[in-house]
């Protein structure tokens, strides 16, 4: 992108400016893992997050407007509508893991929601929860409680954004469920338009901003195996690496076994063959 105004960079995904009114979001096939980005890529995920994302932004229209104006034909990269971004991630869960399960053995307590006692590691919640969260510029997003994010907010603005990641994450919860994918949780991020009007933005409801469980090893009692991420974690797991910078290189075994389960989870989840969406990425926002 040589000529192109670089506005922002994730771990792995990178924002320039098209316009004033315009940005382009490129998903590279970069991978993270234990907060490292790794030096080998995984082929097409870039392609396959930028896919199901867009295809979440179809499928979910009717419940929120997005920020998305088109997918590019290179299929990893999406122009959106510039937005002036809240500042705080929208984090809903309906199983109990990471931070939440940390939350809960010390105050059994998540965000001001109080939890009934007994919770296992991983469990179902009794109804899907918003546990919001600051926008950490360096190290890790923290959670907040509701004051704290209506003080960011507003007190109004916050409970719209709550009400629609609820809905967002119960739609895509259950939709993914039936196709053998728990979507343990996940993060929004919305924006507001020109007109004060709130946007869902960012990425949404991809492996990178959720948790994806295989729904037919569910065990709840101890941590879940991610959809798309475990052959890494359990090569890295068995290196001697200490989870900093710099991470390992992967075999060609893992990395072709991680890139056949992003593609599974897009092709479970979208119904559409990848081979497909490589010709022509217009076919997830059909
Ligand atoms: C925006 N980010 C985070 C995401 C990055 C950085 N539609 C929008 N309008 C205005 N700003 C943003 C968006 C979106 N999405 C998002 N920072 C600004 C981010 C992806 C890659 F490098």
């Amino acid at each position: 992108m040589p000529d192109m105004a670089h506005v922002g960079s994730g771990k792995v995904r990178e924002l320039y400016a098209l316009d004033d009114e315009r940005l382009l979001l490129v998903a590279t096939d970069r991978i993270s893992t234990f907060d490292v980005v790794l030096p080998t890529e995984i082929p097409d995920k870039g392609r396959v997050l930028t896919g199901l994302s867009a295809f979440w932004f179809t499928r979910t229209r009717g419940l929120c407007p997005n920020h998305l104006l088109a997918v590019r034909p290179d299929g990893r990269s999406t122009e959106c509508r510039r937005l002036q971004m809240l500042p705080i991630e929208c984090v809903v869960r309906g199983y109990l893991s990471g931070s939440a399960w940390k939350d809960y053995r010390a105050t059994r307590e998540i965000c001001g929601h109080r939890l009934p006692e007994g919770l296992r590691e991983s469990e179902r919640l009794p109804e899907p929860i918003f546990t919001p969260a600051t926008k950490a510029t360096s190290g890790h997003d923290e959670n907040i409680t509701r004051a704290q994010a209506g003080a960011l907010v507003g007190a109004a603005r916050l409970a719209e954004v709550e009400r629609l990641a609820l809905a967002l994450y119960r739609f895509a919860a259950s939709y993914a469920l039936v196709r053998g994918i728990i979507v343990a949780d996940t993060k929004f991020e919305f924006g507001l338009d020109g007109d004060g009007r709130l946007v869902l933005a960012d990425e949404a409801l991809t492996p990178d901003s959720s948790r994806f469980w295989p729904a037919d090893a569910y065990t709840p009692g101890g941590p879940q195996p991610s959809f798309d991420k475990q052959f890494v974690r359990d090569f890295c797991e068995q290196t001697s690496w200490n989870k900093t910078y710099p991470g390992p290189e992967l075999s060609p075994t893992v990395v072709a076994g991680t890139r056949a389960r992003y593609v599974e989870a897009f092709e479970r989840l979208t119904g559409i063959a990848f081979e497909a969406y490589l010709a022509d990425p217009r076919v997830v926002v059909a």
